[in-house]
C-alpha cells in the first residue's frame, strides 16, 4: 500500500494515525508542498484538487480525501475497529467528525496558517480564535461524560480532531484550548497514544 502525503500535513497525519492504530506499514511517498509537487501533472492525475493525501492499495485502487481514506482503511484493515458498532456511538462519531470539518478545523487553520506563513494578520487570527470557541465548548461538554468524542473508545472522530488541535498548540495558541479542562484531559489521552506519536514523528 502507498500513501502520497507530506509528514507535516494534517490530512496525511489522520491517515498515518489510522495506519499506526492498525499496525499497518505502508510506503510513504513524500510530496514536497513547498516546491508545489502537489500541483504536478503526475500528482494531479492522482488527486484532481492538487492536495495530499492519496491512498493507493496493492491492487492499484486509488482514492483521495483524508476522511474518506480513514473510513476505508478502518473498514478494510484488520485490527481494532475505530468505528463504533453501536448505532448511537456511531452517530456521535460522525457528528463530531462533521463538527471538526465544518466548524473547528476551518477556524483553527486560519490561526495556524497566519502564524506559519508569518503573515500574522491579527484580525484574521482573532476570527479564527473566536470560531474555535463554540466547537471546543461543545466537545468539552461531551468529554465531561466520556473519555473520547464518541464514547469511551478512541474512534475516527478523535483521529480527525487531533492534527488540528496539535497545530493550535504548536503555534502557541494553547490559551484558546487551555480553558476547556475536559478537552485538555482528552488531549493528554490522544496525544500520548503511540499511533499519534508515530504519525507526527515523535
Ligand atoms: N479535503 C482534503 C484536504 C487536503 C488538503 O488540504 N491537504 C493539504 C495539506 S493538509 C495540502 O495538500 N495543501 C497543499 C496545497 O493546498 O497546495 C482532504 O481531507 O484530504
Amino acid at each position: 500500500m502507498k500513501v502520497y502525503g507530506n509528514p507535516m500535513s494534517t490530512c496525511s497525519r489522520k491517515v498515518m494515525t489510522v495506519l499506526a492504530e492498525k499496525n499497518h506499514e505502508v510506503e510513504f511517498i513524500s510530496i514536497d508542498l513547498t516546491k508545489g509537487e502537489q500541483k504536478s501533472p503526475a500528482h494531479l492525475a492522482r488527486q484532481p484538487f492538487g492536495v495530499v493525501p492519496v491512498l493507493e492499495t496493492d491492487d492499484g485502487f486509488q482514492m483521495y480525501e483524508s476522511r474518506a481514506i480513514i473510513r476505508y482503511l478502518d473498514r478494510t484493515l484488520p485490527g481494532t475497529s475505530l468505528t463504533p458498532a453501536d448505532p448511537q456511538a456511531y452517530a456521535r462519531m460522525e457528528q463530531f467528525m462533521s463538527v471538526e470539518s465544518s466548524y473547528f478545523s476551518p477556524a483553527a487553520m486560519k490561526v495556524v496558517m497566519e502564524r506559519f506563513r508569518g503573515t500574522n494578520d491579527e484580525a484574521n487570527i482573532a476570527k479564527g480564535r473566536e470560531g474555535m470557541k463554540k466547537p471546543l465548548e461543545v466537545i468539552n461538554a461531551a468529554l465531561a461524560k466520556q473519555a473520547f468524542l464518541a464514547g469511551n473508545d478512541f474512534t475516527l472522530a478523535d483521529v480527525t480532531w487531533a492534527p488540528y488541535v496539535d497545530y493550535v498548540f504548536a503555534v502557541g495558541e494553547q490559551a484558546v484550548i487551555g480553558e476547556y479542562k475536559n478537552v485538555m484531559a482528552w488531549w493528554e489521552r490522544v496525544s500520548s497514544r503511540p499511533s499519534f506519536k508515530k504519525a507526527t514523528g515523535r
